[in-house]
């Protein structure tokens, strides 16, 4: 499938109904993911980066939310360990099918398997790389801290999380300082102050931002050992967390 650029929300629509993942999306996702996220190619090719470092033999890698399937993609290029398998997740069929298809396009020695699931039903285990880049935001808040605690059992001693969000700030003048400049950032990539606006009413109450404090502050809770911020745009950023 051709990818195509995104002007979705680029026409006044009437009324703004709450974003989904569908075949829409995925008809524009790549060109949507790479204007609207600052960093967003450094990230996911540091994912490969990381994953060459951490993907253990006879281990599993997980790519959870991985809608096209680009961290796959790059983990799936760096992997030397042998005998280590990627399974990449994703609730939206409309985004497990393309991702299908996308993998179809080289073949490396990494097997990868593709499941329709959500993710906080699927089990992890024997895990040495964890990916969540940009899904967590997608789950309920009520539901966070018990997905980590699964994710962290799930990894083996001394694996990582790469956990990729876009952030909230405690801070009042922060807050609006780190939103003005996506939306410039947004600007500059094309998008129009419409097209900008009825993006985030149709994203407001499902993507839920939270503060880098209190992702840090669960990710302990959930048995990690360390988690820090390895990269950050504006209010976009990468974690790592180590168990
Ligand atoms: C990338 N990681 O390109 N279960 C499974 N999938 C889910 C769930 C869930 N409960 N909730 C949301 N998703 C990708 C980008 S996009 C980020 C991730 C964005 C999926 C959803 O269907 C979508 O494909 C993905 O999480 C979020 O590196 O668009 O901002």
């Amino acid at each position: 499938m051709q990818s195509g650029k995104d002007s979705l929300y680029a026409s006044p629509l009437g009324e703004i109904s709450a974003f989904k993942f569908d075949e829409t999306v995925v008809k524009v996702f790549p060109d949507m993911i790479q204007r609207s996220v600052p960093g967003y190619s450094t990230i996911i090719s540091a994912i490969g980066l990381l994953a060459e470092r951490f993907a253990k033999q006879n281990s599993v890698c997980y790519d959870l939310g991985c809608s096209l399937g680009a961290a796959t993609l790059a983990m799936r290029q760096q992997i030397k360990a042998k005998n280590c398998r990627i399974v990449a997740v994703d609730c939206s069929m409309a985004m497990v099918e393309q991702c299908r298809q996308n993998l179809l396009i080289s073949s490396d020695e990494v097997e990868v398997e593709v499941l329709c699931a959500d993710i906080r039903d699927i089990a992890i285990s024997n895990a040495s790389v964890v990916v969540l880049n940009f899904t967590l935001q997608f789950i309920p808040l009520a539901d966070r801290a018990a997905f980590l605690t699964t994710i962290c059992r799930g990894l083996l001693p001394g694996g990582i999380l790469i956990l990729s969000e876009k952030l909230a700030f405690d801070d009042a003048r922060q807050q609006v300082l780190q939103t003005d400049m996506h939306h410039l950032f947004k600007k500059a990539q094309g998008y129009s102050e419409l097209e900008i606006s009825q993006k985030r009413s149709a994203l407001e109450n499902v993507l839920i931002p939270e503060t880098f404090a209190g992702h840090q502050q669960r990710l302990k809770a959930a048995g990690f050992s360390s988690a820090e911020v390895w990269f950050q745009y504006f209010n976009f950023a990468s974690m790592i967390a180590l168990k």
